[in-house]
């Protein structure tokens, strides 16, 4: 687990699930394109969720690599829930821009809505196939450019499923430059 204060805001990555982060007012779903129940992370969210939020989903699918939509997070112990479509590696291109921009949007989503903080799972590097250190570079890479930016966000975590995606957050982390704030 390793934590940065940059901007103001805290930066976080830790190993966990994403559907157990009840202290996070919203969490990211790696979605597919229905908005369904999938596996991964979209299975995790889905079955903790309930039934309430694939019907709330439906009028807002089919989305676009590269785009998130909000709901509310029904079962899960969140405020909401921001559904982020990655991009299939080797299909979906250009992969870096579009990976950049679910992590955007979701950000953008959440400053809209008034949100303090929100949760992130590694997207795209599970069934979608993007290889772990490049898309933890652009996640995090976008994330810290935003951050000079934002006024409702304070607190933004990483959660990856396992000790070796957490240690290459630990190390990408580690290696921002500072900022202009107190480090934690
Ligand atoms: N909490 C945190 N991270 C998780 C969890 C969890 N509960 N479960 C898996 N991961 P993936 P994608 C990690 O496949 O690549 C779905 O079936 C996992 O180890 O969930 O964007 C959807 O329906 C990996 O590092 O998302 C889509 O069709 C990362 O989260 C498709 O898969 C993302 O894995 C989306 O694929």
């Amino acid at each position: 687990m390793s934590r940065r204060i940059i901007h103001g805001v805290t930066v976080e990555c830790v190993e966990g699930n994403i559907a157990r982060q009840p202290d996070m007012d919203a969490v990211v779903n790696a979605a597919n394109a229905a908005l369904r129940m999938g596996g991964g992370v979209a299975g995790a969210i889905h079955r903790t969720a309930g039934p309430g939020l694939e019907e709330e989903c439906r009028p807002l699918a089919p989305i676009k690599p590269g785009e998130a939509v909000i709901t509310g997070a029904h079962n899960l112990p969140n405020r909401h829930v921001i559904h982020c479509l990655g991009p299939v590696y080797g299909r979906d291109e250009p992969s870096d821009r579009l990976l950049a921009s679910c992590y955007r949007r979701a950000i953008e989503l959440a400053e809209e809505n008034g949100l303090k903080s929100i949760a992130f799972p590694a997207i795209s590097t599970g069934a979608f196939g993007y290889p772990a250190e490049p898309a933890a570079r652009i996640a995090l890479g976008t994330v810290v450019e935003m951050l000079p930016g934002l006024s409702s966000v304070r607190h933004i975590r990483f959660v990856l499923f396992g000790k070796a995606d957490r240690e290459l957050c630990d190390r990408l982390l580690a290696e921002l430059p500072a900022g202009d704030a107190a480090e934690a």
